[in-house]
């Protein structure tokens, strides 16, 4: 496995390979990133995985500092399943300001847009200058960022870009609890805790599926009873999982997703389902 820093290097060294299969990540690796690789090892002999901290998709007052980097214990993770590592400095990223930037469409200001505006704007602009510098054929990205993937496939969509996209499920805990890097930021109670915002979509999930309660009510009763454990509830929505609308009547695929705070830390988590 190689490590390479350099937008040079890494191009020099991907000219030899026709198909390449990417997983970007910001690092601090757990197994869900770890599944994603795997996922990717399944479409192609070359699989890249960038490990970038993004400045540009961290808000003022969120944890670019704290961020936890971890580049080490992440290459050994990575060893033996990656072929290449690509961590680049923030300047080797951004040598200059970067005033061109992707504005994603309108659903980029709802949900986690919401309340972290510019998040995806940063993502999809860092995102489009990967897939620039990597030119995969097929990039891995994770359904626990459910619209973070959904903002992707509209950059290739729309951005005519040749790579296909793989959604990967989430990788949980036994506990119910998606894996994430912030869950490190979790005290050892709150993270006995963690789990309720699991358990609060399964029962949304429940309830939707047993039709006796409108969606507002499901959504008020799930957000007072994490409140009443000691979250702070951002939001929790059901949508359509094709569209990421506010889910109507008729709608069969869902997904309901929710974001809260535990403490300082602030989790997301989504669970997609059918109706019928
Ligand atoms: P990061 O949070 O490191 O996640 C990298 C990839 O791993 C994303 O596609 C994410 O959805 C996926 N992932 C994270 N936790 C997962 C889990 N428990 N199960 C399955 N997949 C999981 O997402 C980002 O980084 C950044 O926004 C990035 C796309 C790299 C752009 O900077």
């Amino acid at each position: 496995m190689q490590i390479i820093h350099t937008v040079s290097e890494l191009r020099n060294t991907l000219k030899s390979h026709n198909k390449i299969a990417f997983v970007p990540t910001m690092g601090n690796l757990h197994a869900g990133h770890i599944h994603l690789v795997e996922l990717a090892k399944q479409y192609a002999e070359c699989v890249v995985v960038s490990i970038f901290v993004n400045p540009l998709q961290f808000g003022p007052n969120e944890d670019l500092a704290s961020y936890p980097r971890t580049l080490d214990a992440d290459c050994e993770k990575l060893n033996g399943l990656a072929s290449i590592v690509f961590a680049p400095s923030a300047a080797e990223m951004y040598p200059e300001p970067q005033t061109m930037t992707i504005k994603p469409p309108p659903i980029a200001d709802e949900l986690c847009g919401a309340s972290r505006p510019g998040h995806f704007a940063g993502v999809a602009t860092v995102v489009m200058k990967l897939f620039n510098i990597v030119q995969p054929t097929v990039a891995v990205f994770g359904k626990k960022d459910f619209q973070q993937l959904f903002i992707i496939k509209q950059l290739v969509k729309q951005f005519n870009l040749p790579i296909e996209i793989i959604a990967s499920d989430t990788v949980r805990e036994a506990s119910g609890l998606a894996m994430s890097s912030r869950n490190g930021y979790l005290s050892e109670k709150e993270r006995a805790a963690a789990s309720q915002l699991n358990q609060a979509l399964q029962r949304v999930v429940q309830e939707v599926k047993g039709g006796k309660c409108t969606f507002d009510a499901i959504i008020k009763t799930a957000t007072n009873a994490l409140n009443a454990e000691g979250w702070m509830v951002d939001y929790i929505a059901i949508c359509d999982a094709n569209s990421l609308q506010p889910a109507q009547e008729n709608d069969t695929n869902l997904v309901v997703l929710g974001a809260a705070k535990l403490g300082k830390t602030r989790l997301i988590d989504n669970i997609e389902f059918q109706l019928k």
